[in-house]
């Protein structure tokens, strides 16, 4: 086994799992989000956090549930990828396109209920050709639903670059065969991701059906934490690192003259809000035995 060994070790460290981050794809989440009210629907995969955040998911909560604690949103039981926050209309699971039909399903309800809620379905660019999403446009489409479908286009599915999986280089062309609006940001800039997704839920809104809006991101990190990248340039690695958007709209912003205490007042906003890993709860020491039988389904078994 020598020279066989991980680069990580799944069960190691604090946090049980692989861990999925999303620097650099922060203009898709938050362009979009901000037009979403509590009682819109959102549907996110396994690279997720960013989306969580923009939501306004309770961190807090979700922390705890990275960390796998009791205190976290599933009781620990469901770890990063599968953040779920009724609170707030968000869902998320490992599954690629797992949240496209339950997506749909929330759209198909708020039609039949005549309200104005609004579901989105996030997926990567990897999931471009799974049957659920492909099945989830057709539906969307032939009932007119009140559904935004955003693909992050991170270039990456793992190790596999977009044009080794895909026919189109642009996925929104998807659209074109089931007769919906297309769009795409072909950069990360979350004003123009905003604007587009402003179209795009303001369409859904109004009742005049869903919308496949690709964004153009960037994955900065490793596919998962430990994930060596040796699949990927360094050059193609850190040139991301140059561009990104969080920093472009920090001098962006400088231009309407807010100043440098300001910007850091708002970098601030965030971790502040959020207690940390050491202040979570505490680690689970019940039996994993005991733990199972809570938070089922089964009526015979407390929900607790
Ligand atoms: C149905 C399904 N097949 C395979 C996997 C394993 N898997 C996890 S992430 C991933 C690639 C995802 O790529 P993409 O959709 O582009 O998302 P990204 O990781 O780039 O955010 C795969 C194949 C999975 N989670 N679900
Ligand atoms: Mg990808």
């Amino acid at each position: 086994m020598e020279g066989k060994t991980p680069g990580f070790d799944i069960g190691a460290g604090q946090i049980p799992g692989e861990l999925h981050l999303a620097a650099g794809q922060e203009a898709a989440a938050v362009g979009v989000c901000h037009h979403l009210r509590d009682y819109d629907t959102v549907t996110a995969p396994h690279r997720l956090h960013h989306i969580a955040i923009a939501k306004g998911v309770d961190l807090n909560r979700m922390t705890a549930e990275i960390f796998g604690r009791e205190t976290g949103l599933c009781s620990g039981k469901g770890g990063h990828m599968h953040i779920f926050d009724m609170d707030v209309g968000f869902a998320a699971s490992e599954i690629m396109t797992e949240g496209c039909p339950p997506a749909v399903g929330a759209a198909l309800t708020a039609k039949k209920r005549n309200e104005d809620n609004v579901a989105v379905a996030y997926i990567g660019e990897g999931a471009l050709d799974q049957g659920a999403f492909l099945e989830s446009l057709n539906f969307a489409s032939v009932h007119d639903l009140p559904v935004v479908f955003v693909v992050e286009d991170n270039d990456w599915a793992i190790s596999m670059p977009k044009d080794r999986i895909t026919a189109p280089r642009d996925g929104s062309k998807r659209a074109d065969g089931f007769d919906m609006t297309g769009d795409r940001v072909d950069h990360d800039d979350v004003v123009a991701v905003y604007e587009a997704a402003g179209e795009a839920v303001g369409r859904a809104r109004d009742g005049n059906g869903p919308t496949l809006l690709e964004v153009q991101v960037h994955r900065r990190m490793c596919h998962f934490m430990g994930d060596p990248q040796t699949y990927r340039s360094k050059g193609d690695q850190t040139a991301h690192r140059k561009r990104d958007s969080i920093e472009r709209l920090a001098e962006d912003l400088r231009a309407f003259d807010i100043g440098d205490e300001e910007l850091e007042a708002l970098r601030d906003r965030g971790p502040r809000s959020c207690q940390g890993g050491d202040r979570v709860g505490p680690k689970n020491n019940r039996s994993p035995s005991r733990r199972l039988l809570t938070r089922t389904c089964s009526p015979t078994h407390p929900r607790e």
